[in-house]
């Protein structure tokens, strides 16, 4: 267990989901933390000092020692501060959960990112490639409030990228990629996820959040042409 007098310091950004997902696990486990609000596009010396092998938030600062990768600062909160476990004990429920945390991030998040960025055929197929996957985690959900099994676990934080970033990215798109009637137990799931108080204090305002995804992705269509 971690000691008393500690430093814990996130270097985030409010519409990342990344980051938002270290503020669910600090909040979950009760852990006072100073938030610190990062430019992306103009990166603090802190930042870049602290991850200057990606060069990204978040980063955690534990007195004074920085943890990168969101996925890795989830499981060193987890190690850290072991009350409200996020991680199933058993070992092969840990592995199982990393599974799919890994397949939230290395595919459904890179495929979705080519609904956003893609235009015309490509931009379809990509919304086709996103759905496959994500039929994958709906038939992972029957019979269960989360997908961490009864609560909220370790995929849940790592896949409220899906809940709260990607189907707010579909408004804006336009382009309904995960629809109820495609998708219930998702949706389901989706609605457990705000009965949680914790969830509920750390996902970004649903207004604010989306007048940041449409600047962001007219910025990004700018720099395309
Ligand atoms: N794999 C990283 C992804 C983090 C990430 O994509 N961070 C973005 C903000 S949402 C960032 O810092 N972007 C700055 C850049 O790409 O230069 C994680 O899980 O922490």
């Amino acid at each position: 267990m971690a000691e008393r007098s500690e430093e814990v310091k996130l270097l985030g950004m409010w519409a990342s989901p990344f980051s938002r997902r270290v503020e669910i696990a600090l909040t979950l486990k009760g852990v006072p933390y100073e938030f610190s609000e990062q430019d992306i596009t103009n990166k603090s010396p802190l930042l870049l000092q602290s991850n200057p092998v990606h060069k990204m938030i978040p980063v955690l600062l534990h007195n004074g020692k920085p943890i990168s990768e969101s996925l890795v600062i989830l499981e060193y909160i987890d190690d850290t501060w072991q009350n409200n476990p996020i991680l199933p004990q058993d070992p092969y429920d840990r592995a199982t959960a990393r599974f799919w945390a890994r397949f939230v991030d290395e595919q459904v998040y890179v495929t979705a990112m080519k609904v956003v960025g893609k235009v015309g055929e490509e931009k379809d197929a990509a919304v086709e490639a996103t759905r496959d996957l994500l039929k994958l985690l709906e038939k992972e959900l029957v019979g269960k409030d989360f997908l961490g099994g009864e609560s909220l676990g370790f995929v849940d934080i790592v896949a409220t990228l899906v809940a709260f970033w990607l189907m707010r990215t579909e408004e804006v798109v336009g382009v309904k990629v995960v629809p109820v009637e495609m998708f219930p137990e998702i949706h389901r799931w989706v609605k457990n996820l705000l009965d949680v108080d914790v969830i509920k204090k750390c996902i970004p305002p649903e207004d604010e959040h989306l007048d940041y995804i449409r600047a962001r992705m007219e910025s990004l269509k700018l720099k395309s042409v």
